[in-house]
């Protein structure tokens, strides 16, 4: 979670691997698009800024984020890739299906790290409201989207 102190995009330099033989899954969710595709926008762009080629970047869409979990599945087994970043944006409103989805999500995604190879990147936004998503998609606080790029970085040299 982003706060006051921390912003999402603020990070070392100095720690990050080179990512010029990187290659990377990202699977995105359609629903509250301006915000996952801003959350896409600082994921790629974070990658290019560290090395990865536009042509080992491979996008997928799936239709809402509790899709994510098995689009991630499939780059996993299939992909080939060093890392799969999830991109996601659930906003609470008058919905119990919030708390159902944000469930599913995090328990898939965990499993996925706990029992493959590839590691999985959790780039699932889950807020209140909308201006939430907005400040961490590229606003006031950040975008979760170049986090999420540094820490496929990351674990694909780990
Ligand atoms: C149904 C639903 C709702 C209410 N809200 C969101 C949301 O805020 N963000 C999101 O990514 N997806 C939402 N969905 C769709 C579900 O993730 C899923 O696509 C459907 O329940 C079909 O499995």
């Amino acid at each position: 979670m982003a706060t006051a102190l921390h912003n999402l995009s603020d990070y070392d330099l100095s720690k990050i691997p080179d990512a010029s033989n990187m290659c990377f899954g990202i699977v995105v969710a359609e629903w509250n698009p301006d915000i996952t595709g801003a959350l896409l926008d600082g994921a790629m762009g974070t990658l290019e800024k560290h090395g990865t080629l536009p042509e080992n970047i491979h996008v997928r869409t799936v239709p809402g984020s509790f899709e994510l979990v098995y689009g991630a599945r499939q780059m996993v087994l299939h992909g080939g890739y060093d890392a799969v970043i999830i991109l996601g944006s659930v906003i609470r409103g008058e919905t119990p299906h919030f708390d159902y989805i944000c469930q599913g999500v995090t328990y898939g995604i965990s499993r996925l790290n706990a029992t493959q190879e590839i590691p999985v990147i959790y780039g699932l936004l889950t807020t209140n409201d909308l201006q939430q998503a907005k400040d961490r998609s590229g606003g006031s606080l950040g975008n979760k989207g170049d986090e999420c790029a540094i820490v496929a970085i990351k674990m694909a040299k780990f």
